[in-house]
């Protein structure tokens, strides 16, 4: 029998669309259906475990799972010793200490016999233990935010994303003790059949990521710039350009990267670049 790997992603939650997403842009097929709990791909060598992203981190070191993804705050926390083989750029958040906007606070002095309620003990503690701070942490396991107000905790440090959820329960964050994404963890021993097809999903992964960090650029010039123009467009190897059909014009083609587009687009304009059109790459190997 042909092996596959089994991949554990969360069944339904905040990581649950963008890894589907993920395996669908890596042209991977996930039949999702309701309380279902395990799918097997029908265009790649992959069986996929639908579980609560707690579970994640401790299946993929046991072995049930070759693979998995999980928030790193989940993993950090979890403490299970697994690989962290690629960090996904999703579900972006950073694990922070806060308090009620009307107590003046000096972080981490303050903290100093105080009671901090989170749901995560391990890390809220490394960072404690890495200050010299002694403090009591209340472990809850959920609606941390909450804990101020009703006399439960001096301060909390828990999951902030937007801010929203701190500023409506009249908290102020202090400071950001951790920062996480998804991150794909495999099992450290896989076999070298498994580890054959990591390798093939990793390359799929890189390839989408690049693609979504350039953009494809099209633009005419008059043959007159078109040097000062191919000068800001290194692209991948060099510009292509070909002959437009009205004379003494041509049309240039190149790939941009998504961080230093905005200045280049500017640059090309000024340089006598006319008719500029941007558009996504799907896939891109480099
Ligand atoms: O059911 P299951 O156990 O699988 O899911 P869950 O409810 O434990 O987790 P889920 O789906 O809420 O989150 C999964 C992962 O998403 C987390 O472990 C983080 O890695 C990541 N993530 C990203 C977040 C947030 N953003 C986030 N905003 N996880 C939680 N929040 C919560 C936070 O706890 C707080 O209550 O949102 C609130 C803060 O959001 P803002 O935008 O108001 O600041
Ligand atoms: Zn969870």
């Amino acid at each position: 029998m042909n092996k596959t790997v089994k991949i554990a992603i969360q069944k339904s939650g905040r990581l649950s669309e963008d890894s589907l997403n993920l395996f669908k842009e890596c042209g991977i097929k996930v039949e999702i259906g309701k309380g279902r709990l395990r799918s097997v791909s029908s265009n790649f060598p992959a069986e996929f475990l639908f579980l609560r992203d707690d579970d994640i981190p401790g299946y993929v070191e046991d072995g049930v799972a070759d693979l998995g993804i999980v928030g790193e705050n989940v993993l950090v926390e979890s403490g299970k010793k697994v690989d962290v083989v690629k960090a996904l750029g999703f579900s972006k958040c950073r694990l922070s200490i806060a308090v009620s906007r009307e107590r003046d606070f000096v972080l981490p002095e303050d903290l100093n016999g105080k009671s901090i309620a989170t749901s995560y003990p391990r890390i809220l503690g490394d960072y404690l233990d890495k200050h010299g701070i002694t403090a009591h942490i209340h472990e809850i396991s959920g609606s941390v935010e909450i804990a101020p107000s009703i006399g439960l905790a001096d301060a909390i440090c828990d999951i902030v994303s937007s801010g929203s959820t701190l500023l409506s329960n009249g908290l102020k964050e202090l400071e950001s003790i951790f920062r996480s994404e998804a991150v794909l963890i495999a099992n450290p021993g896989l076999d070298p059949d498994k580890q054959t097809i990591l390798d093939k999903l990793l390359f799929r992964i890189a390839s989408v990521q690049t693609a979504k960090d350039h953009k494809y650029v099209l633009l005419n010039a008059p043959n007159d710039k078109l040097d000062a123009i191919t000068a800001i467009l290194s692209g991948m190897k060099s510009p292509t350009v070909m002959p437009l059909a009205i004379e003494g014009w041509s049309s240039v083609h190149s790939v941009l990267k998504e961080s230093d587009f905005w200045e280049k687009i500017e640059s090309l304009k000024d340089a006598g670049a006319q008719g500029i059109l941007v558009i996504p790459i799907e896939k891109m190997v480099l």
